[in-house]
């Protein structure tokens, strides 16, 4: 990467089950994360954490808004509209935004700032496909539904703060899946995403279905988000995670994948920017999995070993 990486860490657990994900940022900056990045030739410029009121600063008689079952969705909407002022200022000043969550619900800021004034394609890495919304999703945590919010699937198609405008349906892929609900089976199918199981790559190898998913992501757009949520790894490697699922990406294939993203944008220039997110270091084990993302981090962003 050859421009400034800008920081941005967003301490968010609005969207998950399990308290603990809001300490993802300092996990992985204490994992050392300045200290790989340094590894990988990248100039870091870390602008610290949004201000994000804990969950029980609410007041409790407020009431949900009326779009269905989705826990602290107001809450969501204002920290995604904020980072996505952060990521859009990023990519402004001619850095790179790397986002570190903080559970995945914050995508929704980060692709709408990625795609302010852009087209954009996304990568999206994870176990499970996060194309719920809030009247289809069996839990009401609105880490389940930043895929279809961003790509505006029914309620969410009219909010001025989930949905990003320059991102389409055809520049989406979801790489790995392992767990995806009925419902958005359904509204998968509906959809124009692509979508690579583990089996896919079970079957063609990480690197061909990088390659693959790559020339989806990019063509046609001015560049691509990717989101990593360390869940997309197997819980043997990656245990600090609120929803962790049998049969996930190895340690190699998760560099891997990682390694040819890097390769792409050294040739092509084609990140636009990157999270990092459902780092629990309460569930984790001897932060680990922190000490994982900071890696996958700079092989992301073109760390190099000869
Ligand atoms: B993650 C589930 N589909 O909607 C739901 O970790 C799990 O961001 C969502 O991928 C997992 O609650 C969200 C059952
Ligand atoms: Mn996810
Ligand atoms: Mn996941
Ligand atoms: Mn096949």
């Amino acid at each position: 990467m050859t421009k400034p990486v800008q920081i941005i860490g967003a301490p968010v657990d609005y969207g998950a089950n399990r308290r603990g994900v809001d300490m993802g940022p300092s996990a992985i900056r204490y994992a050392g994360l300045a200290d790989q990045l340094a590894g990988a030739d990248v100039t870091a410029i870390d602008s610290g954490d949004l201000a994000v009121p804990r969950a029980e600063e609410r007041d409790p008689e407020t009431e949900e808004p009326a779009e269905g079952k989705a826990k602290f969705l107001r809450e969501t909407a204002d920290v995604c509209t904020r980072l996505a002022d952060e990521v859009a200022g990023a990519i402004d000043d001619d850095s790179f935004p790397l986002v570190l969550g903080g559970d995945h619900s914050i995508a929704m800021g980060s692709l709408r700032g990625s795609a302010r004034d852009a087209e954009i394609g996304a990568i999206w890495f994870d176990a499970h496909s996060d194309f719920n919304t809030p009247k289809t999703s069996p839990s009401g945590n609105v880490h389940g539904m930043p895929l279809a919010g961003a790509l505006g699937v029914e309620d969410f198609a009219d909010t001025e703060w989930a949905n990003a405008p320059g991102l389409s349906e055809e520049n989406v892929v979801l790489v790995g899946l392992r767990s995806v609900d009925e419902s958005e089976t359904e509204a998968i199918r509906d959809s124009d995403v692509t979508t690579y199981t583990m089996s896919d790559i079970d079957e063609h190898g990480i690197t061909d279905i990088v390659e693959e998913a790559l020339d989806i992501a990019t063509d046609g757009v001015d560049g691509i988000h990717v989101s990593f949520d360390l869940d997309w790894l197997d819980p043997k490697e990656a245990p600090g995670v609120g929803t962790p699922v049998r049969g996930g990406a190895s340690y190699r294939e998760a560099h891997s994948a990682l390694e040819i993203v890097a390769e792409r944008d050294a040739s092509e220039g084609v990140l636009r920017s990157l999270e990092l997110v459902e780092v629990n270091p309460i569930l984790d084990e001897h932060n680990e999995t922190a000490e994982l993302a900071t890696e996958l981090a700079a092989s992301a962003l073109g760390k190099r070993i000869l």
